[in-house]
């Protein structure tokens, strides 16, 4: 294995750590025992949890006014795999990295594939993009690509997407994650039912193209860059074209693309009963799609949505796999730092909805006794599972405090003198 931090440096930084972290977990071990759960268990539980990392998240993203590059930027797609390879080293949760393209196309993906296998990764979805013309492009996107009027720049990023697949299928990806930023800023300039219906056509034609192992995502966005009417506003719409698509097609919800205060888990509830939650973008926000780092404004809603996940994961067992996918903009912290700490934040989410004890819960709703039901939950959220997240980082062979392991082992300044900055970097955005 090809590891990018000196496992010296690792285990000297866990055995430093060792004896409070087994102090921490004795403890909570005991209260876990008293309520009837196994920490063992869950611990081993938590060890299995994986989440896949955007390869645009491990730069530096910006704002719509400004970007603020960060010293020791990747420069390439390979760089970014190596940052990817730090991460999950330190958190052993995030074995799986999700290309964009054309921002991480490789010119030779079999090299790519075989880089991340030295480095201990694998490629999880693939994402297009139609939301930004690419030099030397034929037909712009300026009014739309999938909706476009025109066929001309439909047919063009149809021809992407199915691109996309073939480069996925190189990398040992299964599926294709699609968002548009079509639809239209002012009233009148289209026609709402039309454009769906081409977003449909073209969405076929993509559908056509998927091997058979192979899924296609839908992402949906209340609002931005189509403020007035986003073609695929909502999950409602989402899930009309993933069902009208067919099996294979799927929807994705992004935590940060809806209006403040919707009800997400109930989303996620209801396209789980009905088949169709493909998977997740996590990140966090205060407004919109802020692309905070997860858990970091409302950990509670992340919470209540690991519990609808813990609730869909019982009633449907193994068949249930979701795909789980950080999609954050770092704009004033180190990316890599960010990404460990969210991928921890989404992984003690799913270990606190582990907690919940789903018989006293359904007891309590049966019952209408609302009180002691909310406390269920409630209880399980307030649990600091910290010991267990750290006890199963170190028993897979990762750091027990990731980013101070991170920051020991001074990785950025090396980056820093090995990368110099240089003009038009690959690409870091926001979707
Ligand atoms: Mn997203």
């Amino acid at each position: 294995m090809d590891y990018k931090i000196d496992t010296g440096l690792v285990a000297e930084h866990n055995a430093k750590l060792q004896g409070d972290l087994d102090a921490d977990y004795a403890a909570l071990g005991g209260m876990l025992a008293r309520r009837g759960q196994d920490i063992e268990q869950i611990t081993t539980l938590a060890q299995t949890f994986a989440v896949a990392l955007p390869s645009w998240g491990v730069g530096t993203g910006g704002t719509r006014f400004a970007r603020f590059p960060g010293l020791g930027e990747p420069r390439n797609v390979q760089e970014k795999l190596d940052d990817c390879a730090v991460i999950n080293q330190l958190t052993r949760a995030t074995p799986a990295v999700s290309l964009h393209f054309p921002w991480d196309k490789p010119s030779d993906p079999s090299a790519l594939r075989a880089q991340a296998a030295a480095l201990g990764l694998h490629f999880d979805l693939v994402n297009s993009n139609t939301f930004q013309d690419q030099a030397g492009q034929a037909h712009t996107y300026k009014f739309g690509s999938l909706t476009a009027n025109g066929a001309a720049a439909r047919e063009q990023a149809v021809a992407h997407n199915i691109d996309c697949i073939e480069l996925g299928r190189a990398l040992g990806s299964k599926g294709l994650t699609v968002w548009v930023g079509d639809g239209a800023n002012f009233p009148g300039q289209s026609n709402l039912r039309g454009a769906l219906e081409r977003y449909l056509d073209s969405m076929k034609s993509i559908y056509k193209a998927l091997p058979d192992d192979w899924q296609v995502f839908i992402e949906h966005k209340l609002f931005e860059p189509a403020f007035y009417a986003t073609t695929i506003a909502d999950w409602g719409t989402s899930f009309a074209c993933a069902t009208e698509l067919g099996p294979k097609a799927k929807c994705l919800v992004d935590l940060g693309h809806h209006a403040p205060n919707t009800n997400i888990e109930m989303i996620v509830a209801r396209l789980a009963q009905f088949g169709k939650l493909g998977g997740f973008h996590f990140n966090d926000s205060k407004y919109g799609d802020d692309d905070l780092d997860s858990g970091s404004i409302n950990p509670f809603q992340l919470f209540l949505v690991f519990n609808e996940l813990a609730d869909a994961a019982q009633r449907e067992g193994a068949a249930f796999k979701p795909s789980y996918m950080l999609d954050q903009s770092h704009n004033v912290t180190d990316p890599i730092e960010s990404l460990m700490s969210s991928a921890s934040e989404v992984q003690r989410a799913f270990v606190q909805s582990a907690l919940v004890n789903r018989l006293e819960l359904a007891a309590h709703q049966e019952s209408n006794d609302v009180l002691p039901a909310a406390q269920a939950l409630k209880r399980a959220f307030r649990t600091d599972v910290s010991a267990i997240l750290a006890m199963a980082r170190a028993r897979s062979g990762g750091a027990i405090d990731p980013v101070a392991c991170y920051r020991t082992a001074g990785y950025r300044a090396k980056a820093a003198v090995a990368r110099p900055a240089k003009a038009g970097a690959s690409g870091s955005g926001i979707v």
